[in-house]
């Protein structure tokens, strides 16, 4: 399997409009707008730093998995996201090297991209999502 870079670092945030402000105005970096992944319940907003991008994690609602999240720890890294050559081959080599996977088979992220979690207890407590764009 081939680790391209990292894709993205996802934040976890009470909410964008709020967030946005500092990422965007007092970083300069530029804000491509919000996208919501339904199935996720969660609205995503990217701001591109080089070859990687922040992306800004806010819950459609208390229930889903960010919205737990913010309630359990609070604000800050959600999670990392590698890119990856293949994620459906990734997905495999790490299933045969015994690697606990949260999705074995991918699903849709934001930006038209497939994403799969591993399992944090394999990653030192991280949660890794593999990407390919
Ligand atoms: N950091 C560290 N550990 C985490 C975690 C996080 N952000 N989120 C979940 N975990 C842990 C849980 O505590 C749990 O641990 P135990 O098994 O020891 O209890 C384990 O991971 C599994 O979590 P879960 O909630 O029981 O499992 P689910 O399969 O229901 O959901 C996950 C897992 C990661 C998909 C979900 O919690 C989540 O975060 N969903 C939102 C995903 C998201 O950010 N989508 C945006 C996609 C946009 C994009 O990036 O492209």
């Amino acid at each position: 399997m081939k680790v391209l870079q990292v894709d993205h670092i996802g934040v976890a945030v009470s909410g964008i409009e709020t967030s946005r402000v500092f990422w965007q105005e007092t970083l300069g970096l530029s804000f491509e707008g919000t996208e919501t992944v339904s199935e996720q319940k969660v609205t995503t907003a990217f701001f591109p730093v080089g070859e990687s991008e922040v992306e800004l994690l806010e819950a459609t609602e208390p229930a889903s998995p960010v919205g737990k999240y913010l309630e359990k720890r609070g604000e800050g890294i959600h999670h990392i996201a590698f890119r990856v050559e293949n994620i459906q081959e990734a997905l495999e080599e790490l299933k045969a090297k015994g690697v606990r996977l949260i999705d074995e088979i991918p699903r849709k992220g934001a930006g038209g991209a497939l994403i799969a979690f591993i399992h944090p207890k394999e990653t030192n407590g991280v949660l890794v999502e593999l990407c390919e764009r």
